[in-house]
């Protein structure tokens, strides 16, 4: 029997009880600012210091946040498990990392990183980004958040499909399954053989195509469902 390959994919609703704001739930970000102002490469040449804003917004809360059970739990179930545990992420916030994961990938970038429009240098982002920020490798004033925006194309995709396609199991944890190519992962996954299991609040968009599912807050469901991996 093969190693297994456990490959995770989490969302806003994984970091929902550390405090930070999902997108689409009620009251969202989504529902306090247009995606095409804050996050396109459109809307930051349109407006750059409001999307700077809306980024210094976002880190400060995440500066604060602490790691919940949820990502504690992931990060248990990966050291229990070395090597064969692999965390695909669309947060932009470090909580896996603060929880003690490893080799997080973050597909969507990383609100603690700054990235030059110009040359593509990336360094930690200070708390607060501005416009004006030299870059510190070519010096142009091009700086910006080192995010994944609409229309651009994610992190690692490469990886991550090789994963994907290695998969003996793939879990879903609060993501809405509304935004691509993270949306279509577990098509891949299915299509390699994999078992899928959605875990989530409520069923996502993409619920029909998992083979398994367990509701409830990430808190409880996630502990319970690496508990029960690990006692198997
Ligand atoms: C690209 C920026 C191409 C950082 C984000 C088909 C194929 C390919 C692309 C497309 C396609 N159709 C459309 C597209 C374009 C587009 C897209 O998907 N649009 C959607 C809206 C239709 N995709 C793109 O543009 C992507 N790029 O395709 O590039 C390309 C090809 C070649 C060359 C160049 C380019 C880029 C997408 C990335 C966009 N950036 N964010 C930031 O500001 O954070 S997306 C944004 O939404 C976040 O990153 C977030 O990760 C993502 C998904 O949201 P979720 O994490 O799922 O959060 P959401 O609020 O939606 O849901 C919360 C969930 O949690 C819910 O299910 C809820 O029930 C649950 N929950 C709540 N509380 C709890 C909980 N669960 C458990 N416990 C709780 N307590």
């Amino acid at each position: 029997m093969p190693d297994p390959t456990i490959v995770i994919l989490t969302g806003a609703g994984i970091s929902a009880e550390s405090g930070l704001g999902t997108f689409r739930d009620e009251g969202g970000l989504w529902a306090r600012h247009r995606i095409e102002d804050v996050a396109t490469p459109e809307g930051f040449g349109r407006d750059p210091d409001l999307v700077h804003r809306f980024y210094n917004a976002r880190r400060a809360q995440a500066a604060t946040a602490r790691p919940n059970a949820a990502h504690r739990a992931l990060a248990r179930l990966q050291a229990a498990l070395p090597g064969a545990v692999h965390i695909v992420t669309q947060n932009v916030d470090g909580l896996h990392e603060a929880a003690g994961a490893r080799e997080v990938l973050h597909m969507h970038g990383r609100l603690d990183r700054a990235l030059c429009g110009a040359c593509a240098h990336r360094w930690p982002a200070p708390a607060e980004m501005h416009r004006s920020d030299p870059c510190p490798a070519c010096g142009a004033a091009a700086t910006r958040p080192d995010v994944v925006w609409f229309g651009e194309m994610p992190h690692g995709m490469e990886r991550i499909w090789g994963l994907l396609e290695s998969a003996s199991l793939f879990v879903a944890i609060g993501t809405s399954g509304e935004v691509y190519p993270a949306a279509a992962f577990v098509e891949e996954a299915r299509a390699s053989g994999a078992d899928t299991l959605e875990l989530n609040l409520e069923p996502s968009s993409r619920i029909s195509e998992f083979a398994r599912a367990r509701f409830g807050p990430a808190t409880e469901v996630v502990p319970a469902w690496v508990e029960e991996l690990l006692a198997g």
